[in-house]
């Protein structure tokens, strides 16, 4: 019973496809128009263990400027209700192999079983062609004095636009999908699921708690007053996932990435069984944060931070004298 109540959701689940900020619908065949009106250029990265390959796509007749597109294609990990779907639907196949006792299928699931995870981001910059482009990556040591003199040049001329973080601030979209607020201006914050997330499985929980304050680029802007605003996000935070998900806060990882792609201080919420390709070395636990503050509360003002850097990046450049 529970079952196919679930599976009726599912099936009467309004077919949305998130789109970075808009939503696009599909039409009653279930067909996305808007991917056919692009055309493959080429693939920028794939990853064969997590089921992604991001290709560089650009707009046909489109008399704009820049045509570029980023699209990333995701198929989704499966769910416990999926893999039991297999078992009590008659879904087409074919037989790849029997021998004995080995059988092996090829099994064409129907919907809502059939899915694959689309993010486009059109018009896509030059920046973000090189964020989701395969890259050498390197370590660098980065001091305040380089934060200031380098770091910020850097965020200043090439940052990317920050404003699908303000239409979420502002409720202008994804207003249905925030999890918790706190609206107070200086400590408060919104927790939303991640654009990475399909909000299926929890195990793959991906959630970002974005401040309210704007003032914030990232973690280097962090001194002991911000202590209560950071510990109001992880509180808060936790108590709404635990609450809304059913997942305990020791499962749960709480991180900053250093360097950011976007410099509005966010906090990101991880599943601990969520492995994520790309840069663990990235991750920079909020615990510890908060800890380094209580010690000193000027303690990212000062330290040397280690990051890692790719090499089609301008940071790169500007740090590439480091190396000599
Ligand atoms: P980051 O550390 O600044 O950059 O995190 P990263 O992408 O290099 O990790 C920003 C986070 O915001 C990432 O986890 C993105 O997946 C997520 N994100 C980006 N956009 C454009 C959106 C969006 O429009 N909506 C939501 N909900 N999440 C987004």
């Amino acid at each position: 019973m529970a079952e196919s109540t679930q599976a009726n959701k599912m099936e009467d689940r309004q077919q949305v496809i998130e789109v970075e900020t808009k939503k696009i619908k599909l039409d009653s065949n279930g067909t996305l128009n808007i991917l056919n009106t692009f055309e493959f250029v080429k693939v920028l990265n794939e990853n064969n263990l997590s089921k992604l390959m991001i290709i560089q796509a650009v707009k046909k007749d489109e008399t704009r400027e820049n045509k570029n597109a980023v699209i990333i294609f995701e198929k989704p990990h499966f769910g416990l209700e999926e893999v039991k779907s297999f078992l009590q639907i008659d879904n087409p196949y074919d037989i790849d192999l029997q021998n004995d006792i080995y059988n092996k299928f090829c099994l064409y699931p129907l919907r809502p079983y059939n899915n694959v995870q689309v993010q486009l981001i059109y018009p896509a910059t030059e920046q973000h062609i090189q964020k989701y482009s395969m890259q050498e990556f390197f370590f660098v040591k980065e001091s305040f004095e380089d934060y200031q003199n380098l770091t910020l040049k850097f965020i200043n001329e090439t940052q990317l636009n920050l404003k699908w973080v303000y239409n979420i601030l502002e409720h202008k979209t994804e207003s249905e999908r925030i999890i918790f607020e706190d609206p107070d201006p200086q400590n408060g914050f919104i927790l939303l699921p991640d654009m990475k997330w399909d909000c299926k499985v929890v195990d793959n929980l991906y959630v970002l708690a974005i401040v309210h304050q704007k003032d914030l680029l990232s973690l280097r802007n962090l001194t002991g007053e911000h202590i209560g605003l950071l510990e109001n996000v992880r509180d808060k935070s936790l108590r709404a996932l635990e609450e809304k998900f059913d997942v305990k806060k020791e499962k749960l990882r709480a991180y900053f990435h250093y360097q950011p792609s976007f410099y509005h201080l966010h906090v990101h919420f991880t599943h601990i069984k969520n492995q994520m390709p790309g840069m663990p070395e990235r991750n920079i636990q909020l615990n510890q944060v908060l800890e380094n503050l209580r010690i000193d509360s000027s303690y990212y003002q000062k330290v040397t931070m280690e990051m890692a850097v790719k090499k089609n990046d301008k940071l790169y450049d500007l740090f590439k004298h480091k190396f000599d």
